[in-house]
């Protein structure tokens, strides 16, 4: 979703190939063994297997909308915040989401773990200037914005009644933006003979 966020706002045009996790098309593998979603292959051949690299390669093409900016204006911020933000508390989100997987408590110690994650964002969204990457949605609300939205996904009502009122704001604000209706639109499973579908399109 943050690469498709960061795709769609740049106007770079990408074939896009929907996969299936639970069978990974053997080019898929090939392109980047790691094998895990998303992957972009360049015209040369290189391959940008993070997601976070797949966005900052986008908005370097072209970045209409300055999303950008913050990464520009305080780069130690931003490699600081999305370091946390892919490590820990994905952590904590996965083993909040599939806590039927791990030791019973897992779920909930995670869940109070990533609160305060959370209620730093609220903080932030407070005191900064109302987005995380600035006056404006950039970057960093696109790398973070799909991660939060799942956390609720686990239980929307306990969510919805934390006391982080810019956060809930800041979260239904990109539920009903254009960009996040872009981004939503479901594929079917890409298949070697597809023809070719151009993302945004
Ligand atoms: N750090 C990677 C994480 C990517 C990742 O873990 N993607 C998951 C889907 S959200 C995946 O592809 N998992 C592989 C699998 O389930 O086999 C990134 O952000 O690009």
């Amino acid at each position: 979703m943050r690469a498709r966020l960061a795709i769609n706002t740049s106007q770079c045009r990408v074939y896009l190939r929907e996969i299936r996790l639970r069978d990974k098309p053997a080019e898929f593998v090939a392109a980047s063994p790691k094998a895990t979603v998303p992957v972009l292959v360049l015209p040369d051949g290189h391959v940008i297997d993070e997601s976070r690299d797949i966005m900052i390669w986008a908005l370097q093409q072209s970045d209409p909308q300055g999303w950008l900016r913050v990464w520009q204006a305080d780069p130690a911020f931003f490699h600081a915040f999305l370091d946390r933000l892919d490590g820990p508390f994905k952590q904590q989100l996965d083993r909040y989401k599939y806590a039927i997987r791990f030791e019973p408590n897992v779920g909930q110690q995670s869940r109070q773990d990533a609160c305060l994650f959370l209620a730093e964002i609220d903080q932030h969204l407070e005191t900064g200037m109302g987005y995380l990457s600035g006056a404006d949605f950039g970057v960093l609300d696109a790398a973070t914005l799909p991660f939060v939205r799942q956390f609720r996904g686990v239980d929307e009502s306990w969510f919805d009644s934390q006391p982080w009122p810019h956060l809930h704001h800041w979260l239904g604000m990109f539920l009903k933006s254009a960009s996040f209706t872009a981004v939503m639109q479901k594929y079917q499973p890409w298949e070697p003979d597809d023809s070719v579908i151009l993302f945004p399109a």
